[in-house]
């Protein structure tokens, strides 16, 4: 374990923030590896899939991973909450990432709520995290901007973030670019904690995807694809559990402009958006992708988007159609899971705890 601390020479406690994300494949092989999605508002869409589960599943066979649905993190905004709605959401992630080929014998995962260290690592937590640190945070901004009330849930959550990954002694943390900040936060709040109480915690990294760590929303491509926005708007997202009737809808009608301009470089936003997806889901080269619709319409672009996420969606579809057949089957791996999980997180707060000197 090494520390350097972010809030030397900075009495004011602000950190220093000094890693930068970096791509998925700087990662040693069997580096711990921990990353997690939220269960809010439905299904997950092809962000959440490009951002980070495909990189997941890509490399988990290099890798020594924990993943984990964080339900806890889906009351943050209690008025949202349907509890029953809530549970099933939860296992409908879990179904997903399996059907997206994560393959519960190669890695742990598990529902985040199904442990207690996560909830108890958290309150540790808190009381080292100065307040500042969270006001900072641009997506409790975002959401803090857009409601009338808010609870201290949504200012802290990072810090239960924090604590799920710190549990798992994680090196690497794979995700999409919105939540590379809060990747940061996490590494600033354990070398508070070690500087503190001595080196307890492993220091982590955020790695984002080369292409497409910020998949944009296809009705507006200045927003990043989002859950929230999705269950509001029809049209937004790519879900990955979409009809090919509703992929089409969204598709054909995403925002572009009114040119031809299909080179990464000058394409408008909603053009570039498309290109990346294509790219990505296609496994092309960006020239290879230039060329393919140099001086085509963005119809055509369209029509081959619509093509390459069916193509990928599909089997998965299918796949999450049969898991889902078995909801006992899905329950026993998630405790099967929680039980492994378990196993690595208590000895980590046992730690934590007698660094502080609470517990028996
Ligand atoms: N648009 C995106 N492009 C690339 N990656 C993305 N991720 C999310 N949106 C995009 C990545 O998906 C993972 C899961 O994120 P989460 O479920 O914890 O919550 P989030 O980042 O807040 O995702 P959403 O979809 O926007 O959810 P809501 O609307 O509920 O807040 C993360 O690795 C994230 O980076």
């Amino acid at each position: 374990m090494t520390s350097t601390d972010p809030t030397a020479g900075s009495p004011g406690g602000s950190p220093a923030n000094a890693s930068v994300a970096a791509p998925d494949e700087t990662v040693p092989p069997r580096a711990r590896v921990f990353s997690g999605m939220k269960p809010t508002d439905g299904v997950l869409h092809l962000g959440n899939y490009l951002g980070a589960l495909r990189g997941w599943v890509a490399h988990q066979d290099e890798r020594d991973s924990v993943f984990c649905v964080v339900d806890l993190h889906a009351l943050t905004i209690p008025e949202a909450v349907d509890p029953a709605e809530l549970r099933s959401t939860t296992r409908a992630i879990a179904a997903l990432y399996f059907a997206c080929g994560l393959d519960p014998e190669r890695n742990v995962v598990f529902v985040q709520s199904h442990l207690t260290e996560h909830a108890e690592c958290t309150w540790i937590l808190n009381c080292v995290t100065p307040l500042g640190w969270l006001h900072r945070m641009t997506q409790f901004k975002a959401q803090a901007e857009a409601r009338e009330s808010v609870g201290s849930g949504l200012l802290t959550y990072p810090v239960l973030q924090a604590a799920d990954i710190l549990l798992y002694d994680t090196e690497v943390v794979p995700v999409g670019e919105d939540q590379v900040q809060h990747i940061e936060l996490t590494r600033d709040i354990a070398v508070r904690f070690n500087r503190l109480f001595g080196d307890t915690f492993v220091l982590p990294r955020a790695v984002v995807p080369k292409a497409a760590a910020r998949v944009m929303g296809l009705d507006d491509p200045l927003a990043k694809m989002s859950k929230s926005i999705a269950a509001e708007r029809a049209g937004h997202a790519i879900g990955l559990l979409d009809s090919p009737a509703v992929l089409k809808k969204a598709i054909m009608s995403a925002v572009t402009d009114s040119g031809r301009e299909t080179r990464f470089e000058h394409a408008s936003p909603g053009v570039r958006n498309l290109l990346t997806i294509y790219q990505v889901l296609a496994d092309a080269k960006v020239e290879q992708v230039e060329e393919r619709f140099a001086g085509e319409g963005y119809g055509t672009l369209k029509k081959a988007v619509l093509e390459v996420v069916v193509e990928t969606l599909t089997p998965i579809q299918a796949r999450d159609a049969e898991l889902m057949r078995d909801p006992a089957e899905l329950d026993a791996i998630l405790a099967r899971g929680a039980e492994q999980a378990r196993a690595m997180a208590a000895p980590t707060l046992a730690r934590v705890k007698a660094a502080v000197g609470v517990g028996a």
